[in-house]
């Protein structure tokens, strides 16, 4: 943040004030009712944030990734789910296609991506392929020019509203023989035959996130599905995850600044014993360990996007995860008793928080990474 652009502090300034304007007053109800307003992510579309990595020729804001993290973090200190909905189309739909879609595919889709007419999602993990993530069994059969495809893909977010799935399906003969070389990543509009929406999941926290299972039940794809090299998908998935963990350490720090603010709040005007909370030693130690580690995941984030790697991805969303978890537990017994009540605001925190310590990739697999690109060349 110190050396925040000019256009960076706009942009931060401009999503803070939809955020504080536009989410924040509807959180608890929105958590309640398991959904958003339909009228929240048009809004947004309008403000350009469904294009924010989306170059301005196809109507996108074409944001820097540091101008992006910041974007994502005040949205998510309004609301969490709506950053992930936002990092998810980025990273898996906008970016995937930007680095290796066709002219016809970017021309296709690109538009109505940044536009916010289409939503994006990701289609990558399987009842039995969660970290492991080269074991999908999602078949991609050639058939003349084109494919079939049939599977079981699991929480995949917004795969209801989604109007693009980004679907990762094996395409190596016999299926498994190749391992993570023999996956395809496709692109398969959610209107098609046998793309079915089963069952909805009762998540802990990010409620109003509709995570669903989708039955791919031999839908039938023309050659123009497959983005890039039929046997390169994997890669391309771990490419998009290395912009979506930005996406999901920049929503951790909107969570843990979100939190650190209420517990301040609270310390300030809560009195016990006679006096504010703030004024017991304890409590001032409480809070400034919570705002020091908010700044440090802040100042990670930031670097991992000025500075884009595998490592300083997972560095990031490592850290920021742990940060909140650990920020919003602190901000819960800040509160006492009533920070364990659905009536104040940082229970609900809390759940949202734990969830960024497991989707794209379990912080167990950020080690794994992180210590593999420390032995990169050895
Ligand atoms: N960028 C580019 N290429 C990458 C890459 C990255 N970030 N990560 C891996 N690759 C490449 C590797 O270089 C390798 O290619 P070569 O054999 O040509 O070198 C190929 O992809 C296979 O990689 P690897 O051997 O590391 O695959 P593994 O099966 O060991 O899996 C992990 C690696 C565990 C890191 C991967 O499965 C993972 O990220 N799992 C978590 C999945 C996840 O986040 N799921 C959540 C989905 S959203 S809810």
């Amino acid at each position: 943040m110190t050396h925040a652009t000019e256009e960076q502090q706009q942009v931060r300034e401009l999503a803070r004030e939809f955020a504080e304007r536009e989410l924040r007053p509807h959180v608890e109800r929105w958590d309640r009712e398991w959904a958003l307003d339909a009228s929240v992510l048009p809004a947004l579309a309008e403000l350009g944030f469904f294009g924010m990595l989306a170059p301005e020729e196809y109507g996108g804001m074409g944001f820097d990734l540091p101008t992006y993290v910041g974007a994502l973090e005040e949205l998510a200190w309004g609301e969490p789910t709506v950053a992930l909905t936002l990092s998810i189309h980025s990273a898996f739909a906008v970016s995937l296609l930007l680095r290796h879609g066709s002219v016809e595919q970017q021309q296709r889709w690109l538009g109505p991506l940044a536009r916010g007419e289409v939503l994006g999602c990701l289609a990558l993990s399987e009842p039995g392929a969660g970290s492991d993530a080269a074991a999908v069994q999602t078949l991609a059969r050639r058939e003349g020019p084109g494919w079939v495809m049939s599977g079981t893909k699991k929480w995949v977010t917004n795969g209801r509203i989604a109007g693009l799935a980004v679907v990762l399906a094996r395409t190596d003969e016999p299926p498994g023989s190749r391992g993570a070389k023999g996956i395809g990543a496709f692109l398969v509009p959610t209107e098609s035959v046998g793309y079915d929406v089963g069952e909805r999941e009762h998540t802990m926290g990010l409620r109003p996130a509709e995570v669903v299972t989708v039955q791919l039940r031999d839908v039938r794809l023309g050659p123009e599905a497959l983005l890039g090299d039929a046997s390169a998908g994997f890669v391309y998935a771990m490419q998009g995850l290395d912009v979506g963990r930005l996406g999901i350490a920049a929503q951790a720090v909107g969570i843990a600044q979100a939190a650190l603010e209420h517990a301040v709040a609270y310390a300030g005007e809560r009195e016990q014993f006679g006096q504010k909370l703030r004024t017991f030693e304890g409590m001032q130690f409480k809070l400034a360990d919570m705002a020091a580690r908010v700044d440090a995941a802040r100042a990670l984030v930031a670097w991992a996007a000025a500075t884009p790697s595998t490592r300083a991805s997972s560095a990031a969303k490592l850290f920021a995860s742990e940060t909140a978890m650990w920020v919003t537990t602190q901000a819960v017994q800040v509160f006492g008793g009533y920070g364990y009540m659905r009536d104040y605001p940082v229970e609900k925190l809390m759940r949202d928080a734990k969830a960024t310590e497991i989707y794209e990739g379990t912080n167990e697999i950020q080690r794994v990474i992180i210590a593999r690109e420390l032995y990169r060349g050895a």
